[in-house]
């Protein structure tokens, strides 16, 4: 079995490459040629029709979406989630959803708030974005804290580890004094997932193909 990952370096991809890295699955890296267009280019809106990043070219076809490309990895593997009709499975997907629908938007808002309603609402956008990621943070470090999942913990890698991960390593790229910017003390169960998670040979591996530095998540460079 064979895969095709779209990617560019520290993009959404990124959390499809760690996932793929820990599943520890032969794949093919292909870096799209973003300066050139390439995202509006017919052959990679076949793969992706809103010309955005990650695609992943799957013998079940090319897939779109990083949270359905991570949810067909792990069901397709077994591994890294409960599996569908396991008795987790279903606190698992609300927090998974919650995280995709709910935080990766928000996050996305932060990092072009003139992309939601033009420049002029954009200062508007970046504090409404950062108080609410501010809250689902918060929502989602207690619920770690106080149920202990293993789909969420520093013991045991998972998807939604990588995604959440990944997230709190692009707020952490924010400049010094951005609001969203956020620090150990804010959210410390979800910290030492990412501290657990670094460590690992598959964030290392990702970090070296996406030419970044050794500590991703929690002191990103
Ligand atoms: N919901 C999509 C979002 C993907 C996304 O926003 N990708 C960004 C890179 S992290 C992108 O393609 N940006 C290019 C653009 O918006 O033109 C997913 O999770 O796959």
């Amino acid at each position: 079995m064979t895969y095709t990952l779209h990617t560019w370096p520290d993009s959404a991809a990124l959390i499809v490459r760690l996932v793929l890295e820990e599943l520890g699955i032969p794949y093919t890296a292909v870096t799209i040629d973003r300066p050139g267009g390439a995202l509006d280019s017919p052959a990679y809106r076949a793969l992706q029709p809103l010309g955005k990043i990650p695609a992943l070219e799957t013998p079940d076809g090319p897939m779109f979406e990083t949270g359905a490309i991570l949810l067909y990895l792990s069901e397709t593997h077994g591994a890294l989630a409960p599996a569908p009709g396991a008795p987790d499975r279903a606190a698992f997907l609300k927090w998974f959803i919650f995280v995709t629908n709910e935080v990766h938007p928000t996050v996305m808002q932060i990092f072009y708030p003139d992309r939601v309603a033009g420049p002029e609402a954009a200062p508007a956008v970046t504090l409404t974005a950062t108080a609410r990621l501010r809250d689902d943070l918060t929502l989602l470090d207690r619920m770690v804290a106080r149920d202990r999942p293993a789909w969420l913990s520093p013991d045991a890698p998972s998807i939604l580890g990588y995604y959440v991960a990944t997230l709190l390593r692009w707020i952490g790229t924010l400049e010094p004094g951005h609001p969203a910017r956020w620090s150990a003390g804010d959210f410390p169960a979800l910290c030492a997932v990412l501290a657990a998670l670094e460590q690992r040979p598959a964030a290392r591996a990702a970090a070296k193909a996406d030419h970044l530095g050794p500590t991703i998540f929690t002191n990103p460079t």
